[in-house]
């Protein structure tokens, strides 16, 4: 025994809820609309969200989880990856996989209950969204491995919600990533609710970082509203994995400003002032506020950006309500590389009902 042991968990942040810078800029923030675009992207995956929640109400979407609010942790985890990395998504991580290249009319497809939209033109080995809380935690320590085994130089990062960190699966996939060294990221957006269980319910633990110190490796806080450190935390994180040093465990705080999901009303269960509390600490607000003081971001610069970004969510729209219809056969496709025999016989009468019916 060598003494009581002690660990610390570091907290990262350059912009607080203002605006204002609170340490120097890392270099890489500092070049050329850089900053300008993250802003951007965030304004794109707002207006997708907000059309997708349209969408919905309307009848022409499925049950859908909004990323109001979590902008930040996708598109600066969006950033930090290379290409040839592999995301592995929840449910409420559109942000991240529109930073990845995932078409929009892709996403709607997905919601709408089309198993095409899983499919991704750009990023091919990136995984369909996860609805199982933490289940793909597990996938992303064998996507490592494969990596590891492979002697490729990529890394697996997977991003789940507080909650998550309560599962089995969390534990185990951390375990496994620690005692094999794997190229895997874990990044959690602790947006203070799993549906209605608060954080304070959620876990006992000071910070959901330090559950990295019990597999071995470091985990580490950031604000989550802040994109630049998001970017900068991850970005640093994945580049210690893929140089070969093992996971590391990120913890975004930020904050679930909508509803749990379309089918939730989160005012039952959460009062107004915290969440009017929260919209002062929202991420899109405090990088245009940053960018309005050093005079590189005007309101027109804004509304011209959204306005492209309306119309390139209603092509999107368009795009997905003209994908053509598939039969009910294909119901049978997407679980398996090749049938079970009980699944193909029914597979096989479904297809001879329809042509009966037609
Ligand atoms: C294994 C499993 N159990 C329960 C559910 C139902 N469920 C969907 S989302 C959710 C809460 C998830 O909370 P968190 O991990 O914090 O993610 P958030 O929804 O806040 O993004 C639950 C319990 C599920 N989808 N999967
Ligand atoms: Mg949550």
């Amino acid at each position: 025994m060598s003494g009581p042991l002690t660990f610390t968990i570091d907290q990262t942040a350059y912009l607080d809820a203002q605006g204002n810078l609170l340490q120097p800029l890392p270099a890489a923030f500092e070049k050329p609309n850089v900053l300008a675009d993250l802003l951007r992207q965030m304004l794109m995956a707002r207006c997708f969200d907000t059309k997708a929640i349209e969408l919905q109400r309307t009848g022409r979407l499925g049950t859908y989880a909004s990323c109001l609010g979590q902008e930040a942790v996708g598109v600066g985890v969006g950033w930090a990856m290379q290409p040839e990395d592999v995301l592995l998504p929840s449910f409420r991580d559109h942000a991240g996989q529109l930073a990845r290249g995932v078409r929009m009319a892709e996403l709607f497809a997905y919601w709408g209950g089309d198993e095409r939209g899983s499919d991704f033109a750009v990023p091919r080995e990136d995984f369909p969204v996860s609805i199982t809380v933490g289940g793909h935690a597990p996938h992303a320590a064998g996507v490592a491995l494969a990596f590891k085994l492979r002697a490729e130089p990529r890394v697996a990062v997977c991003l789940f919600g507080d909650g998550a960190t309560s599962k089995g699966d969390f534990y185990e996939a951390m375990n496994l990533a620690g005692v094999w060294g794997l190229p895997v990221v874990f990044v959690i957006s602790n947006n203070q609710w799993a549906i209605s269980t608060p954080r304070a319910e959620q876990s006992a633990a000071t910070t959901l970082a330090q559950k990295a110190i019990a597999a071995g490796f470091q985990g580490e806080q950031v604000d989550g509203n802040d994109v630049i450190a998001v970017a900068q935390v991850v970005g640093e994180a994945i580049a210690h994995a893929r140089s070969g040093k093992g996971p590391r465990l990120v913890e975004c705080l930020t904050y679930r400003l909508g509803d749990h999901t379309t089918v939730d009303d989160a005012s039952r269960y959460r009062s107004e002032e915290e969440v009017s509390r929260a919209w002062h600490e929202e991420p899109v607000r405090r990088l245009r506020s940053f960018l309005t003081m050093g005079g590189s971001w005007i309101q027109q610069t804004e509304d011209q950006w959204v306005q492209h970004c309306q119309a390139q969510v209603e092509q999107a729209v368009d795009d997905y309500l003209n994908l053509p219809p598939r039969g009910p056969e294909s119901l049978f496709d997407c679980l398996f590389e090749t049938l079970p025999t009980g699944l193909a016989s029914e597979q096989r009468a479904v297809v001879a009902r329809g042509s009966d019916d037609g």
